[in-house]
């Protein structure tokens, strides 16, 4: 007999925030698959969530909270019950806090759920607590910093638009693996005959899809941008009345930077042949309506602001802004449609404690200025894995004095060296509210399963918590069903217009983007700001990326059937995937007289790790490639790829830089 067809949300990290449809029997998820109704998921999912059900109900996951009972990472532990596990961490915190003060504590989250109830319900807490906040800046900030530098707070495009668009560039993003459902619109726009390019260090699965690939040296897309603009004016293909009524100083940079990139010299920045750069810009001139859409990878450099801002300036000048089907989708803005200072109450914050870099958490763990870190509470996030210099976070994860705490599903690289473990639910047993940064599709979702042994949501955990501590704030007893109702109670311009008996029954809803919304640039000149007089470099310019100390470039890209850390738990998937492999181009492996398939070892001034070859030409010369961050059990070696990242920032935003980092290969 089937079950009953449920409503959900894919809780994951990944633009596309799809809807569910998931079918209970006898309490369990048996059947997972894609919401035909929501409009961008349109029926189908990504590789892996089609079987959510086995993540939901894998042997693997965490039923009892759990206590250390060896030495620190030696996975000995013994289930305790959750009023012990909550007295445990309580009197040791509140010990903690009497000899160091509350800034001793770190809270460590970032996206292992984005339901925005889920995601943040530390954030009260931890304010409330005194604790070191956390400057959640692993993803994109960058690309953020970026987009804001030209555009403020303009709204991206629709991403369906670029169905309209006849010059859809794909630029740094593998969007076969991260953005699946955007390749619909971009299918029905090669139906209508645009050109499809990717933009890449490497030829990515999505170069199958593009009618052209370029690809660049890790790092020199602002130089490209910039060789563009040039080529542009050189050949008068700028959208003149756009630039005088709606831009601001690009007479300053045709002045004053663009006279630097000569064909000649992006060509020698970017590797590309001058009469591929001379293409691609008169192409570009002469598209009807240019669509950018641009991925994470190049922002996670030390110059991936500025290369992103370059990018941004791109449509200004062919005036493609402005048309339906062109200009540059970053990211879609849905901030404000749910009010976030009703979920985050920052004004629990008693007085402004220090802030740590969450890139930086193993020079935090091991040598931070101030107290010095005492206990460590992770939520949602598997730092021993996917955060920078990991020989550094898993030294400090080592202390046998740090008191650390994992809430997870399952048993990570970081829950290994918990001091206790709680279970977390997964997002069929929580309630929570969702919005995109890929759509303008919001939805909520209720709890469909009951709760998988006994695991607690994020909410129901600090609420615990927070009873223990002595948090008499209503706030803290408020479960995350009352937050949501209450959330909602709260109007926002965002969400006027809306189909609100939809949006109740659990549907998938789009936000109304306002009709004129390509015409209002919401920046303080009320223009597109070429010329930032805000900004550091008032012109966008061309950063370098890092030089490097080794002769291969290290692309820490993702992988298909995994999402950073996230489903690794998934046997089915890790065969699909097979192995944990270095690609590297086959003229590069000969002169290191190595061999397609043989056992290797990535290093660099971080750390070592092991790898199986796999010669291939779509990775151009000096450049090798590691998709996918691994658990330490499926490795070959004692490490996964982040041994070999840095703890270095990007230009702005405080952001990772994993594609910025050199390795040498040795045999075995
Ligand atoms: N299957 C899967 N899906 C995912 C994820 C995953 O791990 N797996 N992760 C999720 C998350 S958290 C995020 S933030 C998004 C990220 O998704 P994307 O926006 O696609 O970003 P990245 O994954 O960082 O990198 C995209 C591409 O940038 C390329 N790249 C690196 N350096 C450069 C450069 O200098 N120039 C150019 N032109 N390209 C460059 C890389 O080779 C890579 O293929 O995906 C989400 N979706
Ligand atoms: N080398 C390299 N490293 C990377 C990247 C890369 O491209 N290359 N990508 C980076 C990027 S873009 C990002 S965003 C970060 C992501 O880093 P993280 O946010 O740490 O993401 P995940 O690895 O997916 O780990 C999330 C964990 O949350 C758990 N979880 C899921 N739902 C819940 C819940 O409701 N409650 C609790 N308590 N736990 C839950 C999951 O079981 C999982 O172990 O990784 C970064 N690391
Ligand atoms: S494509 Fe992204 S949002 Fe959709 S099911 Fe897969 S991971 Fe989830
Ligand atoms: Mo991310």
């Amino acid at each position: 007999m089937p079950g009953e067809m449920k409503r959900s949300v894919c809780p994951y990290d990944c633009p596309d925030t799809c809807g569910l449809l998931v079918e209970v029997v006898d309490g369990k998820a048996v059947k997972v698959q894609g919401d035909p109704e929501h409009p961008f998921t349109r029926g189908t999912l990504c590789g892996k969530m089609n079987r959510y059900q086995d993540t939901v109900h894998s042997p693997l996951r965490l039923t009892h909270p759990l206590l250390r009972t060896g030495h620190k990472g030696s996975s000995e532990f013994r289930p305790i019950s959750w009023p012990e596990a909550i007295q445990h961490i309580a009197e040791r915190w509140k010990k903690v806090i009497v000899q160091y003060g509350g800034e001793a504590i770190l809270p460590y989250s970032y996206a292992g759920t984005m339901g925005l109830v889920q995601r943040n319900s530390g954030h009260p807490f931890f304010y409330r607590l005194g604790a070191s906040r956390l400057d959640r800046t692993i993803c994109a900030p960058a690309k953020e910093a970026g987009w804001k530098a030209v555009m403020g707070n303009t709204a991206a495009p629709h991403p369906d638009e670029v169905a309209e668009s006849d010059l859809v560039i794909l630029w740094g993003i593998n969007a076969v693996a991260t953005n699946i459902h955007f390749l619909h619109g971009v299918r029905e726009a090669k139906k209508k005959e645009a050109s499809v390019w990717l933009i890449e260090t490497y030829a990515t699965r999505t170069s199958a899809l593009a009618d052209r690939t370029f690809l660049v040296r890790p790092g020199s897309d602002g130089a490209l941008a910039l060789g563009f603009m040039h080529l542009l004016a050189r050949e008068n293909l700028i959208d003149h009345e756009f630039l005088n009524f709606h831009v601001q100083g690009f007479e300053k940079l045709q002045e004053e930077i663009l006279p630097e990139f000569s064909p000649d010299k992006v060509s020698h920045l970017t590797g590309l042949p001058v009469a591929t750069l001379e293409y691609m810009a008169k192409a570009y001139g002469r598209a009807r309506a240019p669509f950018i859409r641009l991925g994470a990878g190049l922002s996670r450099y030390g110059n991936g602001a500025m290369s992103t801002r370059t990018i941004v300036c791109l449509p200004a000048l062919v005036g493609a802004y402005r048309k339906k089907g062109g200009g540059c989708l970053t990211s879609t803005a849905t901030a404000g449609v749910f009010s976030m200072p009703e979920i985050l109450r920052e004004d629990f914050l008693v007085q402004k404690t220090r802030i740590v870099n969450m890139n930086q958490l193993g020079g935090a763990l091991n040598q931070l200025a101030g107290p010095p870190l005492q206990s460590l509470y992770v939520y949602h996030s598997n730092p021993a894995a996917v955060t920078p210099d990991q020989n550094q976070v898993l030294k400090g994860l080592a202390r046998e004095d740090l008191f650390t705490v994992v809430h997870e599903r399952f048993m990570t690289d970081t829950a290994r060296f918990a001091d206790i473990v709680l279970p977390s639910t997964s997002s069929l047993e929580h309630t929570d509210l969702y919005r995109s940064y890929g759509t303008y599709c919001i939805q909520r979702a209720e709890a469909i399963i009951p709760p998988v042994g006994e695991s607690k949501s994020n909410r129901e955990v600090f609420s615990l918590l927070a009873e223990a501590m002595g948090f008499t704030e209503p706030f803290f007893r408020q479960t995350a069903e009352e937050l949501v109702k209450y959330i909602l109670s709260l109007p926002s311009p965002m969400r006027e217009g809306i189909d609100q008996e939809a949006f109740a029954a659990g549907k998938a809803v789009e936000i109304l983007l306002p009709a004129n919304a390509r015409a209002q640039y919401k920046t303080p000149s009320g223009k597109i700001e070429i010329l930032n007089p805000a900004e550091p470099h008032p012109l966008p310019l061309y950063i370098p990326p890092y030089t490097g100390n080794f002769p291969f470039r290290l692309m820490t890209a993702p992988s298909l059937y995994a999402l950073n850390s996230s489903f690794r738990e998934r046997e089915d998937l890790r065969q699909k995937e097979k192995d944990m492999f270095l690609l590297i181009n086959p003229a590069d492996a000969r002169a290191k007289n190595l061999k397609d398939g043989e056992a290797v070892t990535a290093c660099n001034e971080w750390g070592e790790v092991s790898f199986i070859l796999q010669a291939t030409p779509k990775i151009p010369s000096g450049v090798v490639v590691a998709e996918g961050v691994w658990w330490l059990d499926h490795c070959r070696g004692s490490r996964s790829v982040n041994a070999l990242t840095s703890q270095r920032l990007t230009d702005q935003g405080g952001g990772s830089t994993f594609y910025d980092n050199t390795v040498d290969i040795k045999r075995g």
